[in-house]
């Protein structure tokens, strides 16, 4: 968090020449960066501030960016807008304030929403869809000219010695009190072992994936409801298929979002919209052994969310932004709470893919 209000003339100057700011406000529920929408010279933007604590090569995050928005830019028939970065006068995407935070400005898209508010089976569709595009377009992708802008990002393993480490050293004082949530967070091990094993199997190929396919990733058309863009491109890494629908279930699948405390109710048919989605855009490509692990990975992914807030509260809130104390343990309780329900209807989310890939 910057600890002063932003200069907003000084970051407008970075980016736009002349031009004077008739509004700025936040907009969305990042966890990690600040992002506001910039109105000026008659024209809105995004002006997000990078953070610089997690992302800590900012100008590797741009260069990858920037890459992939020229690949799909230069593809005639991708269906989404690409927010590509904006250049200041001087040429560059990335800014850094007196204060060294770092700034990017990015296109707003008009007449579109982010569907963070639970949304119904036909936004999963559409979101997955979206995703599935996203995920095809990137195919070509050469992934050895991306840098891995959070090294290890979807390493459980080594989020479990993390984990281990921070309950060793309690440096907030609160192992005691989460005795229940730390052993269901050794219950769900077995999951975090069958990825691991799978990933070393060779089974799995490496793909250039979005790795953070949450719900308000993806912007429709507020009117038709279709998808007109996937946003927030600061994880975009090798990667395996299996997390980037995993996040989509664990974001579109459940009746509360991950900050509400109390139980929670598996949609199904939502979970069966976000396969015949994403299917239908990727199951010409996807192996079987991809195909066949998808209900695997959504387990993973919200098993793996759940290890980190969990770990972020025994930390003392390090990581992700809080609105209250207790807010990273009651994210680690949903997130268990919809592990438990994913675990209780394997077998019907098994044949839900299973129907869906035919
Ligand atoms: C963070 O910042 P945001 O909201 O896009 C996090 C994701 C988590 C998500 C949980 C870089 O995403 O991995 O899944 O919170 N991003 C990073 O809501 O850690
Ligand atoms: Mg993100």
């Amino acid at each position: 968090m910057p600890t002063a209000s932003p200069d907003w003339p000084a970051l407008a100057a970075a980016f736009f020449e002349h031009q004077t700011i008739q509004h700025v406000a936040p907009v969305g529920n990042g966890n990690i960066n600040d992002t506001y929408r910039l109105d000026i010279g008659g024209a809105s933007w995004i002006l997000q501030r990078l953070n610089h604590l997690v992302f800590t090569d900012p100008e590797g995050v741009m260069r990858n960016i920037a890459a992939v928005a020229a690949h799909l830019q230069r593809k005639p028939d991708f269906p989404l807008r690409v927010p590509a970065p904006l250049a200041g006068p001087g040429g560059r995407v990335l800014h850094q304030d007196a204060a060294g935070n770092y700034w990017r400005v990015f296109p707003f898209f008009d007449n579109t929403f982010a569907p963070e508010q639970l949304p119904d089976p036909s936004v999963a569709l559409a979101a997955a869809g979206a995703y599935g595009v996203f995920l095809e377009a990137l195919r070509d992708f050469p992934a050895d000219q991306l840098v891995e802008t959070i090294p290890g990002f979807h390493d459980t393993e080594r989020r479990w010695a993390v984990f281990l480490s921070v309950l060793e050293k309690d440096p907030a004082g609160r192992v005691s009190s989460t005795q229940t949530e730390i052993g269901a967070l050794v219950a769900a091990k077995p999951v975090f072992e069958a990825v691991r094993q799978l990933k070393q199997s060779g089974r799995l190929p490496v793909r250039v994936t979005h790795n953070d396919t949450k719900a308000g990733n993806v912007l429709l058309d507020v009117h038709r409801g279709t998808a007109v863009a996937v946003i927030d491109w600061d994880t975009i890494m090798p990667g395996t298929v299996l997390s980037d629908f995993g996040d989509m279930v664990r974001t579109f699948a459940p009746d509360f979002s991950e900050d509400h405390p109390g139980a929670l109710t598996l949609r199904l048919d939502s979970v069966e919209a976000l396969f015949r989605g994403f299917l239908t855009q990727t199951a010409g490509f996807l192996t079987a052994a991809e195909r066949e692990s998808l209900v695997l990975g959504a387990l993973w992914i919200v098993g793996e969310q759940a290890l980190r807030f969990l770990s972020d509260y025994l930390a003392g809130d390090v990581y992700y932004k809080i609105k209250y104390p207790a807010h990273n343990l009651v994210r680690a309780q949903n997130q268990l709470a919809l592990f438990q329900a994913l675990n209780q209807q394997r077998v019907a989310l098994e044949r839900l893919a299973a129907g869906a890939a035919t």
